[in-house]
Formats: structure tokens, sequence, C-alpha cells
């Protein structure tokens, strides 16, 4: 079986846990935190959450654990079968990873942990996402989830990337970048309603909840 190291609240562990859901693969939930001890790298050797651990052997990195979740388990597919709209897929994954998660996770620890802006990521981080935003307007095609009737990854990058990216561009420039790409609201409350995303949301709210309590010594 399966095992999924992370915590609830990290947004790229709920992208594999959602997958995992999706596709009603049996795995079990392991604890881990980021650490750069060797004990740790020997399973994820950049020492980031998620990792994964098979019957062969550990695996890290969100987007190769879900290209090896979708070849393990092909069906419900979460890549279409056309090879151009396959690419198409993992453009908009890409887009999402590289220009919107990683630009808005400059401000996360300021945003989320209380600690001092970064002054030189507030002018950069902006120009970045606004190019991303006009790269997704320009490509995705929602009816009703980013790439038309069949969820994907873009899907999955999409509803566990903008909720911490838009927390970041909504207090640091006022702009609400979901609202900001026709079609990506109504993706995202289209994926929320799905029995797995239910559950994927409902453990991350309550792991953010104990997350704060535990932060302001509650
Ligand atoms: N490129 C990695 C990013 C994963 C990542 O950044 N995870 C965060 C938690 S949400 C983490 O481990 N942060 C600690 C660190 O970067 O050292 C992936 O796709 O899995």
């Amino acid at each position: 079986m399966i095992k999924l190291y992370g915590f609830a609240v990290s947004n790229y562990y709920n992208m594999v846990k959602l997958t995992l859901e999706e596709k009603g693969l049996a795995y079990t939930e392991v604890a881990a935190m980021p650490s750069q001890e060797q004990s740790y790298k020997s399973q994820s050797p950049m020492g980031k959450v998620p990792c994964i651990e098979t019957d062969e052997g550990f695996l890290s990195e969100t987007a190769a654990i879900l290209e090896y979740l979708e070849e393990r388990q092909p069906t419900p597919a979460m890549l279409p079968a056309n090879l151009f709209a396959r690419a198409k897929t993992r453009e908009i994954m890409r887009i999402i990873e590289l220009y919107i998660e990683l630009a808005a996770r400059r401000h996360f620890r300021h945003i989320f942990f209380g600690e001092a802006l970064n002054e030189a990521a507030l002018a950069e981080v902006r120009p970045v996402i606004e190019s991303a935003i006009a790269a997704l307007k320009q490509i995705v095609k929602p009816g009703p989830f980013l790439c038309g009737s069949q969820m994907t990854f873009a899907d999955v990058y999409a509803c566990h990337s903008f909720p911490y990216a838009n927390a970041v561009t909504t207090k640091l420039y006022g702009w609400d970048i979901i609202a900001a790409v026709p079609g990506l609201k109504d993706a995202m409350a289209a994926v929320a309603a799905r029995p797995a995303a239910r559950k994927v949301d409902a453990d991350q709210q309550a792991a953010l909840a104990a997350f704060m309590a535990q932060n302001s010594g509650g």
C-alpha cells in the first residue's frame, strides 16, 4: 500500500492526497515535516513534503508523484486521452507551479507566519504573477474544469495553489487572482464539490485550525 508522508496544511501534500482519493488508491498517511536531516532526505532528497513510499521505494516532487499515480492507476484519468491536450494540461500545471505558487510562496512566511515583509520580493513577485495570469487567461478552456469536461492535474494544481497564493496577492497587492481568470472560480468549485476533494479539504481545514491554535499559543 502507498504511504503518503507530509502534513495536511501543505498544499503539495494535498495535491497528492486528492489524486489518491480521486483514483481510489489505497494509502496511509504518515505525519512528516520538511527536514534537512539525512534520515528524512533518504526518503525525500530535497527534504520537502510530500513524498510517497511504494513497494519499490520512495518518490518525491509532486508532479513526478502525480504522473506515477496516473500510470499506476490510469482510471479515472487525470490527464486527457489526446496527446496535445495532455501536453496542454502539463503546460497549465507548470505555469501554476512556477509562476503562481512559487512566486507567491516568497511571501508565505510574511503572510502566514508574521515574518518581516520581503521588500525585494514585493516588487518582483507581482509582474511574474501578472504574466502567469495573462497566460492562463489565454490557454485555459473552462467547461467546467480548466481543460474542459474532465477534471485533470491542472485542476489539482489550481485548487491547491490559488487559495494560498490569493491570500498573498489580496493582502499585498489588493488583487484577487482567482477572479482574474475567467472560469477559475467555477472550476475550483466543481472540484470542491467532489467527494474526494471534500475529504481532503475537511482534513486540511482541521489541520489549519490545529496549526493556528498551536501558533497562537491556544
Ligand atoms: N517542488 C516540491 C515543492 C514541495 C514543497 O515546497 N513543500 C513544502 C511544504 S508545502 C516544503 O516542504 N517546504 C519546506 C522547504 O521548502 O524546505 C514539490 O513539487 O513537491
